[in-house]
């Protein structure tokens, strides 16, 4: 971005819980800027459409069995497939809204038992958010919204570890939102948060490198 930070989108990270509410939010985020007139684009990771998001997906619905730290490693490479085209879509101008990116990586890994050191390592360089929206939900409260999909981790005790997790990986771009409110609640707070990063990053906020 040396030289060229004038006006990029922003890069919005929304991270939580399972059944957090992530994104459904991420959806009415999207809409609410783009009727704004901004361009914009949502995201997810895993991205289940590439090869290596095939194997996590499989991985997910327990279809096949890998070690703790291989699934890591495929996580991660499923963002790093993706960093290039971040870049040029933020470069271009467009804001990318993301439901879950590196802090899933980290804190749903590390509530296994990985180092979080090693957790971050194969993660350090991709592109940083500049905000973190973070959906903040009790555990058992999750819990009882319609129950679990079924999918690998979606367990209260496992659940309740990843908030930990989740907790000690707050950095300055972080911005906890209670996740309990009404909807429309929540969707108002993400909004006006957002709007003000979007609007820093037209500004000129240059882009930088997880977990430096
Ligand atoms: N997950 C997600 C990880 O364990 N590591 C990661 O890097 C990412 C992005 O995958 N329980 C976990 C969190 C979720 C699961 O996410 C799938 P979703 O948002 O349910 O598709």
């Amino acid at each position: 971005m040396e030289g060229g930070n004038e006006s990029r989108g922003a890069l919005i990270v929304l991270e939580g819980l399972d059944r957090s509410g992530k994104t459904s939010q991420s959806s009415r985020l999207l809409s609410s800027l783009e009727g704004l007139g901004y361009s914009a684009e949502l995201w997810r990771f895993p991205d289940r459409t590439t090869s290596v998001g095939q194997m996590i997906s499989a991985y997910l619905s327990n279809e096949s069995q890998l070690d703790d730290r291989t699934i890591h490693l495929l996580f991660s490479a499923n963002r790093w497939e993706k960093r290039s085209l971040m870049e040029s879509k933020l470069k271009s101008g467009t804001t990318l809204i993301v439901d879950r990116y590196s802090y899933s990586g980290v804190a749903f890994s590390s509530a296994k038992g990985l180092d979080v050191e090693w957790c971050k390592a194969p993660e350090i360089g991709l592109l940083a958010p500049d905000l973190v929206l973070y959906l903040d939900i009790p555990p058992e409260k999750a819990a009882e919204r319609g129950g679990y999909g079924g999918e690998r981790y979606e367990r209260l005790e496992f659940q309740r570890k990843v908030a930990q997790c989740y907790h000690a990986l707050r950095d300055p771009s972080w911005k906890d939102v209670n996740a309990c409110q009404p909807i429309e609640d929540i969707e108002r707070q993400l909004r006006e948060i957002a709007l003000d990063h979007v609007t820093a990053c037209k500004i000129g906020r240059p882009l930088s490198n997880l977990w430096l």
